[in-house]
């Protein structure tokens, strides 16, 4: 049974930032517990721990709570630094490669997997999705834009074929960079898994002239890891509201807006669904932001918020 120690994630199968981070579990081994939230709000139990950061999936190791898989692959490779995916001689290389994944590629994505979807996508998925993004969620757009994002899609794929056939020396070419999976690979893998589960058809016609990239994704795919456990929503928030969050050093050094700890402050996504979680600044460096929230279900609880992707202002 998962208790303060464990490892929570919180997401539904279909998401494919979760299975960035469901892929770096398995591929360093980790037990796990898991909360299936649903894929539109309300999520009752869960927003009393994030402040109202709504986006999935969302970490909680007992009263720390990870917003944005940036700032969960780093806490996991942070405490279970066994089994290494940051890379040795190329840290910050995978965040820069996540950039570029998460942003134009995975709206590419979008397009084609929706469009695709056209009629079948469920009236209450749209609205939740208008109400987080503020935009319309419209279907027939994405239809008519559909074959001009494949090209866009099949060209982003096409890299990661590129980067495969350049690898030199024994291994290289199985990853990305060289022959082990790391972070860089947990990036780039998220759009294919995504199109192979989505659109298997598209994927298909694409990875059968990317066969360096096929066998690349095959071999993501294999990493067995561990069966994780699933628990309740209920249960998951008791555990939060029974631990206490982990001690950090409060400290807010060469902060270029000056922040203390201490502050009154504000984080959201600088992207969209830009809701506001409010807290008291506990600490704050180049890549991370953490704040202080008191509830009544979840009593205290350490948001960990990555800095580049959120903005943060005094509140
Ligand atoms: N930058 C975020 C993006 C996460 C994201 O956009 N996830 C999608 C699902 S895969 C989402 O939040 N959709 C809305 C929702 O689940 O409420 C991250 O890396 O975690």
């Amino acid at each position: 049974m998962a208790d303060a120690r464990s490892i929570i994630l919180h997401e539904y199968p279909s998401s494919p930032f979760s299975e960035k981070v469901r892929l770096a579990l398995r591929l360093k081994n980790l037990a796990y517990s898991r909360v299936e939230i649903a894929m539109i709000m309300p999520r009752p139990d869960l927003m009393p721990m994030t402040g109202g950061y709504r986006r999935t999936p969302v970490m909680q190791i007992g009263a720390d709570v990870y917003c944005d898989t940036a700032i969960i692959l780093r806490e996991i490779e942070a405490r279970y630094p066994l089994y290494t995916l940051k890379l040795p001689g190329h840290e910050g290389l995978a965040q820069m490669v996540a950039g570029w994944a998460d942003s134009r590629w995975f709206q590419s994505s979008v397009a084609v997997i929706f469009g695709h979807m056209g009629d079948a996508v469920p009236e209450a998925f749209i609205k939740d999705r208008e109400q987080l993004s503020g935009r319309p969620f419209d279907v027939n757009a994405l239809k008519a834009v559909a074959p001009m994002m494949k090209d866009q899609w099949r060209a982003r794929l096409m890299l990661i074929e590129e980067r495969l056939a350049g690898g030199k020396g024994a291994g290289a070419g199985n990853y990305l960079i060289g022959a082990k999976p790391g972070l860089v690979d947990i990036h780039a893998y998220m759009n294919v898994w995504w199109m192979k589960n989505a659109v298997p058809e598209f994927a298909q016609s694409c990875l059968e002239n990317a066969p360096l990239t096929a066998a690349w994704a095959r071999r993501l795919a294999e990493a067995e890891g561990q069966e994780p456990e699933t628990i309740t929503s209920g249960e998951a928030l008791a555990i939060a509201r029974d631990a206490a969050p982990r001690l950090v050093a409060a400290t807010t050094r060469n902060e270029p807006q000056e922040f203390s700890p201490g502050e009154k402050v504000a984080v959201a996504p600088d992207d969209y669904g830009q809701i506001w979680v409010e807290g008291e600044l506990v600490h704050a460096d180049s890549q991370r932001v953490i704040v202080r929230r008191f509830t009544p279900e979840a009593e205290t609880i350490h948001v960990h918020f990555p800095r580049a992707g959120f903005l943060v202002r005094r509140a």
